[in-house]
């Protein structure tokens, strides 16, 4: 049956069956997953392709002659290339896989260590999750930087006047979320990328919540280095992908040393592989790299247009619904947004919504999100989030509305 929220034409219950973990119970009651900015659930389609890795051609790559570790050496590459395709990155050695967000993060900050000194200065969101603001705090120890703050607004916006303001010769590096996974809001990364290129800083952007609904084209947004996470956008834990512009990652020395980033080794000196295996120290997650592949067909098959259109729509849908509940506030409403609600009723705690939901059988999460700054600046302790998925529908909605209305009434 199609799902006609708003006449959106989506066969949702297709796509379920593809998702075996919606399926099951949670205490006793159907499971309504909420909590896909934390991790997406896994298709048919991907699972299977990490069973046949180690049912059928698990090896390690680019080390052996023997048909194994060839064929899971092309698989390995293969993904390497839709990834590519997938942020449409100039060359596939400008794609580093990693084993996550964080990593690629901590790459870039450990690599910029050699490159930045005492008098320059970098700039971070209001926005950001606690990965993309530790390390730089980290590199700013090593070297003297000083880290600066872009503020955001009462909506969740990032005030940009500000931001021109800050941006200024001393500005090497500029770090920020495509979306914030608190608060939803979709940055202006496009702008934000063309000012700091203008007083020739260089721009990372944590895509960790973007590439669930949205494709980036890094070449278009001409994005120095662009970072994702597989499990957010239906593929595997543990695995991920770094874009980097060519000439930055030349310029950056290898994060970690070990087997395959190495050109030749002697006891008086190494010489390192080319990209992108300088960045590729050890074995790394090949059936996950693999997956993710799977993923980004998965995705695509299903479509990022008709994704963003049906998840907009439960996003409306939800948020009419929960504003409708006396008490409780939403914590971002900026213009642009992608299907996140961050809430809390008045003097009831997140963490109590989120058990009694949870009890429900509904998965949200709840807390900082990882995220302490957005709190602080709401003088808040956390946040009940519920965040959307192009497999959720509009009856589980209605559940969590149901619930969130039992929840209040239990704690009132
Ligand atoms: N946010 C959330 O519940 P890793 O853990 O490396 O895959 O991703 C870290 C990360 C970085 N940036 C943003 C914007 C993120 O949302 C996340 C992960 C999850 O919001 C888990 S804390």
């Amino acid at each position: 049956m199609n799902d006609t929220i708003n006449h959106i034409n989506f066969d949702v219950e297709s796509i379920r069956k593809d998702f075996p973990i919606l399926n099951r119970e949670v205490n006793g009651k159907p499971l309504v997953y909420f909590d896909n900015a934390a991790t997406s659930q896994t298709p048919r389609q991907v699972i299977d392709v990490i069973v046949d890795y180690y049912t059928n051609y698990n090896s390690n790559i680019h080390r052996g002659v023997h048909s194994l570790s060839q064929e899971a050496t092309d698989l390995y590459e293969q993904a390497r290339l839709k990834i590519q395709e997938h942020v449409n990155a100039k060359y596939n050695h400008e794609i580093i896989f990693t084993s996550g967000t964080t990593h690629g993060i901590n790459l870039v900050a450990t690599g910029f260590s050699s490159l930045l000194k005492p008098s320059d200065e970098v700039l971070v969101s209001a926005l950001e999750h606690h990965s993309n603001i530790v390390p730089w705090q980290m590199l700013c120890e090593r070297t003297g930087a000083l880290l600066k703050v872009i503020p955001m607004n009462e909506e969740g916006e990032l005030v940009i006047d500000t931001y021109e303001n800050l941006l200024s010769e001393q500005t090497k590096l500029v770090f920020v979320n495509h979306i914030s996974n608190a608060l939803g809001t979709i940055n202006p990364i496009e702008t934000i990328i063309k000012k700091a290129h203008k007083v020739g800083a260089a721009v990372l952007i944590d895509g960790a919540q973007s590439c669930p609904h949205i494709k980036p084209n890094v070449q278009e947004l001409d994005v120095d280095f662009y970072v994702t996470s597989a499990h957010k956008m239906c593929g595997p834990t543990g695995v991920g992908m770094l874009y980097g512009k060519e000439e930055w990652l030349r310029k950056l020395p290898p994060y970690q040393g070990g087997g395959e980033m190495i050109a030749e080794v002697t006891f008086e000196k190494t010489t390192y592989a080319d990209l992108p295996h300088k960045f590729e120290a050890g074995t790394p997650n090949i059936a996950g790299g693999i997956a993710f592949g799977a993923a980004i067909d998965y995705m695509n098959k299903v479509g990022f247009d008709v994704i963003a259109t049906y998840e907009h729509k439960l996003l409306e849908y939800a948020t009419a619904q929960l504003l409708a509940i006396d008490g409780l506030k939403i914590y971002g409403t900026a213009k642009e947004k992608t299907a996140v609600i961050s809430f809390n009723i008045e003097h009831i705690h997140p963490y109590d919504i989120g058990t009694i939901l949870d009890k429900m059988g509904i998965a949200v999460r709840t807390g900082h999100h990882c995220a302490q700054p957005i709190m602080d600046f709401y003088k808040i302790p956390g946040t009940v989030r519920a965040s959307f998925a192009f497999y959720n529908t509009k009856a589980e909605i209605d559940a969590l509305v149901q619930g969130v209305k039992k929840a209040k009434m239990m704690l009132s």
